[in-house]
Parts: C-alpha cells; sequence; structure tokens
C-alpha cells in the first residue's frame, strides 16, 4: 500500500490521474438511497423556492496526487438534457481541501447570466459538435470575473446554482488525494430538453420530449412541500 502510495505521487512524468464518473446511483442502491433519503432535496426545494424535487444523480471526482489538471471553469446546464432555472448541485468533499489539492473556486453573480458552450472539463476548449459562445478564459482572468475559492472539509457542503461558472485548481499535492461527490437535484421549472453537442455521459431519457416536466423513472420525484419525502 505505501509502495503504491508513493509511486502515485513521483514527479510529472508519472502523475497521478483525474477521474469522474456521473449517475453511479444508478449501479449503487445505497448511493441512489443517499441522494433520495437525505434531507438534500428539502433542502434544495428551500434554496430554490420550489414546491416539487427530482434527483438528478450523482457525480464523483477523483484528483490523485499530482494529478495537475484544473477542472476547467463551466456551467453544469451545458452538459444537462434539461432547461429551466432550478437546478443545483451539492458540493461535498471526502477530504481536507484547500488551494494546494483541488480547491472550488465560483464566479459570483454568473448564474445570471447567458449560457455558454460546454468544454472539455479539463481544458477550455468546446466540446466536438456543441453550439453558442465558449465562457471566457476565466483562469486567465480571475480579477475580472469576481471569482472566489472556499476550502472546504469533510462535512462541508457547497450549493451550486445551474447556471454559475465554476471550477477547480489542479492538485499538486505529492501526497493528499482530492475526492469529492455532488447531488444533483430539479425544481418545478426545469423542463426535459435534447441538447445538441451535450457529452453523451448525460443520461437522456426515452420516454420525455422537448418541454416536458422532467420528472420520470431516470430522474425520480422524492420530495414535495405537501407529502415530504415520497420514499
Ligand atoms: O470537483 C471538481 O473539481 C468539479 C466539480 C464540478 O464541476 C461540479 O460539481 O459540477
Amino acid at each position: 500500500m505505501k509502495e503504491k502510495e508513493e509511486k502515485v505521487g513521483q514527479s510529472a512524468d508519472q502523475q497521478g490521474k483525474f477521474k469522474a464518473g456521473s449517475f453511479n446511483c444508478y449501479n449503487y442502491p445505497s448511493l441512489n438511497q443517499l441522494g433520495q433519503q437525505a434531507p438534500f432535496g428539502q433542502i434544495a426545494a428551500a434554496l430554490m423556492g420550489s414546491t416539487r424535487i427530482c434527483f438528478y444523480g450523482d457525480q464523483l471526482f477523483w484528483k490523485q496526487p499530482n494529478s495537475r489538471q484544473r477542472t476547467a471553469f463551466h456551467q453544469d446546464a451545458t452538459y444537462f438534457h434539461h432547461e429551466g432555472d432550478q437546478c443545483c448541485t451539492f458540493w461535498m468533499p471526502m477530504e481536507k481541501v484547500d488551494q494546494e489539492n483541488g480547491m472550488m473556486g465560483y464566479a459570483r453573480g454568473s448564474h445570471l447570466g447567458d449560457l455558454y458552450k460546454p468544454n472539455l472539463f479539463v481544458s477550455q476548449a468546446s466540446f466536438p459538435g456543441s453550439q453558442g459562445k465558449a465562457l471566457p478564459d476565466v483562469e486567465g482572468h480571475e480579477e475580472d470575473f469576481d471569482v472566489v475559492y472556499y476550502p472546504a472539509e469533510p462535512g462541508d457542503i457547497i450549493v451550486h446554482h445551474v447556471k454559475t461558472w465554476h471550477g477547480s485548481t489542479g492538485n499538486t499535492s505529492p501526497t493528499r488525494q482530492r475526492r469529492a461527490m455532488t447531488l444533483r437535484y430539479l425544481g418545478d421549472d426545469i423542463r426535459y430538453l435534447e441538447r445538441q453537442g451535450t457529452p453523451p455521459d448525460s443520461p437522456k431519457s426515452a420516454q420525455l420530449h422537448d418541454g416536458d416536466p422532467i420528472e420520470c423513472a431516470e430522474f425520480p420525484l422524492i420530495w414535495t412541500r405537501e407529502q415530504g419525502f415520497l420514499a
């Protein structure tokens, strides 16, 4: 074990990897249960002023020691097959996170502006086939975009709006990993929309057509103001 850790944390030619994976809840019932039954849905409703909440799955992010790639600034909305304002992401770290190992940064007020193209996530290059304008070079001009970074610890939760520009630093630590998990929630005004040029790992629903309310088997209704949690 010790030998493996040392190898992962070595020099540039043996950089650690940055791995990410979405909708693990489809394969791990306990994760699905966590997303649907914990108080998250109710908190999302309060933050968004919504009367009904659907669960939109999870995502995991693992920056191994020396995985120096940033998470490029992006908006979650452009990766999701729906439109509307009431969608938020709960970001939760598994270990202490700071400037050295992948701290999250957010451009204040950016959720009130336009929607831009998705990028390759580890670079600002636009996702092939995506449409619209590319996000400005936030990383290169953070002071122009009112970017704030938040150190975090296990137990902390950072919630961001689906249009907020956000990204994270690379992990330059030779020894510390940085793992984080997100849970995503949808409110009253969310409608299904198949976005052209959205990365293929974003699940679509065979049952829904553009403009339909989002509730379906893949994105279940989990909480209502009248009934509370449904599971
Ligand atoms: O943890 C990261 O580096 C990226 C997180 C992210 O982009 C998200 O939660 O949408």
